[in-house]
């Protein structure tokens, strides 16, 4: 008696509910054709041509580098990121990283690459040439902003940086992505892309569930430049 007592008096724990996972893809119908980009310098490193990043679609229509975001989330994104000069492309083409994480600069290619970031409104936030390959540089990416990267020598050379608090992910080749740690309720996905553009949309997560939805893309009139 005393012991179910002394059970029923105890403290029960705090009912936490368990994040949830948010898996999905981004799809277009109407992705735009665009054909190789002609290289006009640097041709034995870059090749004649460079494939154009700013439209990546897969199989059924999936479209990559693009970033969902959920809003007013937090999370304990990457505090570290790379981008590497590598085959005159930046690689990733498109990343995410929380707000005072590090940016490690790199590069692979026996020439000048110079990694020249701009924030929105165009203002150079840092510019860093790289000579040689294997030399790398740190720079801090101090707040929450889009940052575009560009080559000074190589002009097709296109990066992108978000830099976000709220849970994020880059879309992979196929389309897909996953948003991981989600507190369960109801939020609203917001999406990112250089080149397209999509309706917020909402979902529900429930406790240790996993949400699924699709997302569609138009092309935009406003291109991240
Ligand atoms: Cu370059």
């Amino acid at each position: 008696m005393s012991v179910v007592a002394a059970r029923a008096g105890a403290p029960t724990r705090a009912a936490t509910p368990d994040p949830g996972t948010i898996k999905g893809t981004v799809t277009t119908t109407a992705a735009p054709a665009t054909g190789p980009i002609k290289v006009t310098i640097n041709e034995n490193v870059c090749g004649q041509t460079q494939p154009d990043p700013s439209v990546v679609v897969g199989n059924g229509g999936g479209l990559a580098n693009g970033v969902v975001t959920i809003s007013g989330t937090r999370a304990s994104a990457a505090t570290m990121i790379t981008v590497t000069n590598q085959q005159c492309r930046f690689a990733p083409h498109v990343q995410v990283a929380r707000p005072g994480a590090t940016l490690r600069i790199t590069s692979e290619d026996q020439i000048l690459h110079t990694t020249h970031a701009y924030a929105e409104d165009e203002r150079t936030l840092f510019n860093i040439a790289l000579p040689l390959p294997s030399i790398s540089f740190a720079r801090p990416l101090e707040r929450a902003r889009l940052v575009r990267l560009a080559c000074d020598t190589h002009p097709w050379m296109r990066g992108f940086v978000v830099l976000t608090e709220e849970i994020a992910a880059v879309t992979a080749p196929d389309g897909s992505f996953v948003l991981s740690n989600v507190p369960p309720g109801t939020h609203e996905l917001r999406f990112w892309h250089e080149r397209f553009k999509a309706a917020p949309q909402k979902v529900t997560v429930t406790s240790d569930g996993t949400a699924e939805v699709k997302i569609r893309a138009q092309e935009s009139l406003v291109v991240s430049r």
